[in-house]
């Protein structure tokens, strides 16, 4: 992961200003108790200019992620996807990555969020390879977390929430202390949740398998255009509770996610995963998924939000 690129300016809270003025008081609300919700896409370079990946269900996931903390936010998905499009072009990126944020800001302490100011803001800066270079290529390898992913009734994956990526970032740091590219989390039932900020799926006998929301997993939008794409190319994709054992038996494993886009899984737990390179229909899915968010396929080219 790069270090960051800055950008020039910054939405908050209805008007552009400038990146270096986008700051937060130390008792922030966010700060202190996580009770923020974020989104994260990204926008590609295409045929017709530049234009971002799903951007109106990114903006309506952020405005329910805040409806289940209960949090309402003073503006409409409608309104964040114009302020979005409008930032980026302000910014004259070619291609970034967006990231909304909403949270509880300055001007209370204690627990109850709801004496907190509520601000969101947008930034958007470029944003490379998210697990390497080589990872899109080559795969990646992946250990099974000793972090669990939290329960649907504790800081649940459903809700993009700051205060669940506390425990992405435990598992990730351990990941690489065990000489793993990624973490891949299982939930408190012991089922294959996701990765530290992916979505997983596995390949057998030429099938498509990937957990289920309520095995308390984010609903996320790469790993439903996966989904789409896969069967509309034909592929059986079925949604079912994983074990780490159905993941080591795969002929395939890969990630999914808007940073991570369509990451191959080379090993897990030092255990080869099929040939040990990306698979054949990772192959396929992650060209496919290329050429759409390149604008290059008709069919998904409602998808794109252009610039
Ligand atoms: N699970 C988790 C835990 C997750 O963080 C992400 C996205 C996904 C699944 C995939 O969701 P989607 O992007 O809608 O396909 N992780 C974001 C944050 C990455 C970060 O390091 O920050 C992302 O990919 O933008």
């Amino acid at each position: 992961m790069a270090a960051l690129t800055e950008s020039k300016y910054i939405w908050r809270n209805g008007e552009q200003i400038a990146w270096a003025d986008a700051t937060v008081h130390i008792l922030s609300h966010a700060l202190h108790y996580g009770t923020a919700v974020f989104e994260g896409m990204r926008c590609y370079k295409t045929e017709n200019g530049s234009a971002v990946f799903r951007l109106n269900e990114h903006m309506t996931r952020l405005c329910r992620s805040a409806s289940m903390i209960g949090m309402d936010l003073p503006y409409t998905a409608e309104e964040l996807t114009k302020a979005a499009l409008e930032l980026i072009r302000a910014n004259e990126l070619e291609s970034c990555y967006v990231r909304p944020i909403a949270f509880r800001g300055y001007g209370a302490v204690g627990v109850n969020p709801r004496p907190a100011v509520i601000e969101v803001a947008i930034a958007v800066w470029p944003w490379g390879d998210y697990l390497g270079e080589e990872a899109l290529e080559n795969g990646i390898s992946a250990g099974i977390s000793s972090w669990r992913q939290r329960g649907v009734n504790a800081t649940p994956g459903a809700v993009k929430s700051s205060a669940g990526y506390l425990n992405s970032g435990l598992a990730h740091m351990e990941a690489l202390d065990h000489g793993y590219g990624e973490a891949i989390l299982l939930n408190e039932a012991g089922m294959v949740a996701e990765g530290s900020g992916e979505n997983i799926f596995a390949v057998r006998n030429g099938e498509l398998f990937t957990p289920p929301l309520s095995d308390g997993i984010l609903e996320g939008l790469t790993r439903n255009s996966v989904i789409q794409i896969a069967r509309d190319l034909g592929y059986t994709v079925t949604e079912r509770s994983l074990v780490r054992t159905d993941l080591y038996a795969a002929d395939e494993v890969f990630f999914t996610g808007s940073a991570a886009e369509v990451t191959p899984i080379a090993a897990i737990d030092n255990r080869t995963i099929g040939s040990g390179k990306r698979g054949p229909i990772t192959k396929v899915l992650q060209e496919r998924f290329f050429e759409v968010v390149a604008g290059r396929v008709d069919e998904y080219k409602d998808w794109l939000f252009e610039v």
